[in-house]
């Protein structure tokens, strides 16, 4: 196996949000001769909170600029001239993909080729350069209750989101073959993990239970996912940027599938075995409401290819990944109490107001 080094400067979209800010907190200080520049619009679930340590750092750079503004982003990535880019932005829940496709055809297509066209016009020859889109395993649609998907499963995306990433993963391959742009493209499985913003099942699930409200299950809770503790992905993906090939698609997963019912009564017995809370009274809070409209029944991903050829493996289990989790939640109130009231919003207008 052929493997490269980080190079001299590599820009990451997204790095406000939650898989974006465990990329860099991780690789930030393991590559201390990388220069690291954070493209970010600071939209609603993005939190600099979850980046300020690396403030600090001198290979650290933040970049306030959306993805619609091409000429913006034209300007950010001619001065700083990444060697890579590694995209992790996006409009990432389904259910607000619901209320506005629109917005989501908007950044995850529209940006996504601004972000393509900007690093065509930088990199006049391939040498040297990478595109990883980083990319999901909902652009396959929705599993039976077997099988498995694979890098050569045939696109069927359910949701505005899902086609909208599906669009933009076209876009990546169609650039790589007409253009020559180098790329790298990733599908992986629902993440979870430390700074995820309490929309997505997961934290939502442990800040109600925390605080006394409901617990929202949608339709029979009999939907599957297969959870991946985020800094698995993270190391997945340095994985792929150091030993992968160009013009590949690589599926990542944590091999953890579970019902989510399954999921909300694991995070309650977590919860309890981490606080004085009894579980069985946090169990009444499950309340069963309307299923989300073209909900897909069941995501699996045969991550074979990732293991045999680059050696890649998840390093947790979902009960090890979930107490992190639980944790971090726990013991980080300032970071819970900022996104829970808006306060965030306040902070980031007195840091990063000036560099709009
Ligand atoms: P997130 O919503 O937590 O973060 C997205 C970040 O992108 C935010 O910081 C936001 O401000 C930024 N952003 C949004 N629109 C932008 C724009 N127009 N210009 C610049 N920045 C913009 O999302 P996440 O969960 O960290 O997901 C990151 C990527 O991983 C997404 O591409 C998503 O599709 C993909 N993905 C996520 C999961 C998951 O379970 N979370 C699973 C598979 C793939
Ligand atoms: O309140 C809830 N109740 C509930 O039952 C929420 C928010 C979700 N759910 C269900 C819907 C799904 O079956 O839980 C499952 C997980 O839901 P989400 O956390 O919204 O994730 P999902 O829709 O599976 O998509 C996630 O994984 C793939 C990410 O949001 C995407 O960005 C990623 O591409």
């Amino acid at each position: 196996m052929m493997t490269r080094s980080f190079p001299r400067s590599v820009l990451v979209t997204g790095g406000c949000g939650f898989i974006g800010s465990a990329f860099l907190l991780k690789l930030v200080p393991r590559y201390p001769d990388t220069q690291f520049v954070n493209l970010d619009v600071l939209g609603y679930a993005a939190n600099p909170l979850s980046v300020a340590e690396l403030e600090a750092r001198p290979n650290y750079t933040f970049v306030h600029a959306d993805l619609n503004d091409a000429d913006g982003i034209y300007r950010v990535l001619s001065e700083h001239r990444p060697d890579w880019v590694v995209h992790f932005a996006a409009e990432s829940h389904v259910d607000r993909s619901i209320l506005d496709p629109l917005a989501f055809a908007r950044t995850n297509i529209i940006g996504t080729l601004n972000l393509l066209e900007a690093c065509r016009a930088i990199w006049p020859e391939a040498d040297g350069h990478c595109f990883h889109h980083v990319s999901t395993d909902e652009v396959f649609g929705s599993l039976e209750d077997d099988g498995h998907f694979r890098e050569d499963t045939p696109y069927d995306p359910s949701s505005p989101y899902s086609a909208s990433k599906a669009a933009s993963d076209h876009f990546v391959r169609a650039y790589g073959r007409t253009f020559g742009l180098p790329y790298r493209l990733t599908n992986c499985s629902n993440n979870y993990g430390p700074r995820q913003f309490p929309e997505k099942l997961i934290p939502l699930m442990i800040l109600n239970a925390l605080d006394g409200k409901p617990l929202p299950v949608y339709g029979t809770g009999m939907n599957v996912r297969d959870w991946l503790y985020v800094d698995d992905h993270v190391e997945a993906i340095a994985c792929v940027l150091t030993a992968g090939r160009d013009g590949e698609t690589y599926c990542i997963g944590g091999n953890a599938e579970k019902p989510n019912l399954e999921v909300v009564q694991e995070i309650l017995r977590t919860v309890a075995a981490e606080t004085d809370r009894p579980a069985d009274e946090m169990a009444a809070l499950i309340q069963y409401v309307t299923d989300r409209p073209g909900h897909d029944h069941r995501y699996a991903i045969d991550a074979g290819r990732i293991h045999r050829e680059l050696g890649w493996a998840p390093a947790e289990s979902f009960e090890t990944g979930l107490a992190k989790t639980v944790r971090w939640y726990l013991e980080n109130p300032a970071w819970v109490e900022s996104v829970r009231t808006g306060a965030y919003r306040d902070w980031m207008d007195q840091n990063y107001g000036d560099r709009a």
